[in-house]
């Protein structure tokens, strides 16, 4: 599994939160004593000013955002500091550094993030009903690879069709994949996501909320075809919420979420995500699209030792191939 650099991520980062200036006479340090007094906590939920968090002890505080964090975004996933308890309205005062982000695009064309801190990006996707489709994996294996989160494929409805051939596309990529329904859960998943956070993505309608409450029933994700398509219902907000599992790891439901923020993603970066590729291509002419004749990606997936090696070359180079094409989507 290739993995590619994360220094990007540190750029875009939280260091250069602006502090107000106050009317008071505070001193303006790093280690004003209410800033040491703040608790760590890990964000779980946002609906639109309110954060709600859990603490090192697993306890939840409900807090608004300081004034002095301005405009800086705060995501589920975020680890933060807060001053105070819920009732004496807490508030975040402090957003530590991200690991990595995953972003959606808004309508105005502007990304926001929808988690952060993540371990496993689970691209759910329905053997049948709706018909699985790559571009959409593509496009959150892009954001997987970017931001150095790992991805894992989930075709539901097994009990519906058979997703083998279609899996065949990816093979090449060696992403842990499964094949569940709703009638013979998987425990194997399970076990793979115990005391990691998985962010769960994937068209509305292919099974995420029923996947999750069997990952854990006490969840109760509402399921069915309706509110998460119009926001009708109890959760008007399309904000993902986190859960925690009994094995120690978060699963995070994500309604509503139905594009990925990757107008900052370069082609440089997605072929970086492939190491191997990424050396054939040192050798490409200056303006290669890697996808002509004269690429010297061509050449080398049919230069492999055996024929074995050829396909997994050619696999390879199928899918980085239709994975710059889905970022021009
Ligand atoms: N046949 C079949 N139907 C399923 C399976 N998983 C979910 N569904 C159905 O697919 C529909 C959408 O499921 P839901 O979990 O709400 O999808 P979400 O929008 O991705 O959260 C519901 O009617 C489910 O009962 C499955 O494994 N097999
Ligand atoms: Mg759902
Ligand atoms: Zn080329």
């Amino acid at each position: 599994m290739a993995n590619v650099g994360k220094g990007r991520i540190d750029k875009l980062d939280e260091d250069d939160v602006r502090i107000r200036p106050s009317r008071s006479t505070r001193p303006r340090t790093k280690d004003r004593p209410t800033h040491a007094a703040a608790v760590r906590a890990q964000v779980i939920t946002v609906d639109r000013g309110r954060v709600t968090c859990i603490d090192e002890n697993g306890a939840q505080i409900d807090a608004m955002k300081a004034r002095e964090l301005g405009r800086r975004s705060i995501a589920v996933g975020d680890w933060v500091g807060v001053i105070g308890d819920s009732e004496s309205l807490a508030r975040v005062v402090r957003v530590e550094t991200r690991k990595n982000a995953l972003r959606r695009s808004v309508e105005d064309g502007s990304e926001r993030t929808i988690v952060a801190n993540v371990d496993y990006l689970i691209i759910v996707s329905a053997a049948a009903n709706p018909d699985p489709r790559t571009g959409f994996i593509d496009r959150a294996l892009v954001a997987a690879y970017t931001e150095d989160i790992q991805p894992v494929i989930v075709m539901t409805k097994s009990d519906l069709a058979d997703s083998k051939e279609f899996l065949k596309q990816y093979e090449a990529l060696h992403i842990p994949n499964f094949s569940t329904n709703k009638f013979s859960p998987d425990s194997e998943l399970a076990n793979l996501i115990a005391g990691k956070v998985s962010v769960f993505i994937g068209h509305s309608g292919v099974g995420k909320s029923t996947l999750i409450n069997t990952l854990s029933p006490e969840f109760r994700r509402e399921t069915g075809e309706v509110n998460e398509v119009t926001g009708r219902g109890r959760h008007t907000s399309s904000s993902a919420i986190a859960f925690k599992l009994a094995t120690g790891g978060w699963v995070i439901d994500t309604p509503g979420v139905r594009s990925f923020g990757l107008s900052h993603v370069g082609r440089i970066e997605i072929i970086a995500a492939f190491p191997d590729l990424n050396e054939v291509v040192t050798d490409c002419q200056k303006n290669c699209s890697h996808d002509e004749d004269e690429c010297k990606l061509n050449l080398w997936q049919a230069a492999g030792n055996d024929s074995a090696e050829n396909l997994e070359r050619t696999g390879r180079v199928a899918n980085l191939r239709r994975i710059l094409a889905s970022l021009d989507e």
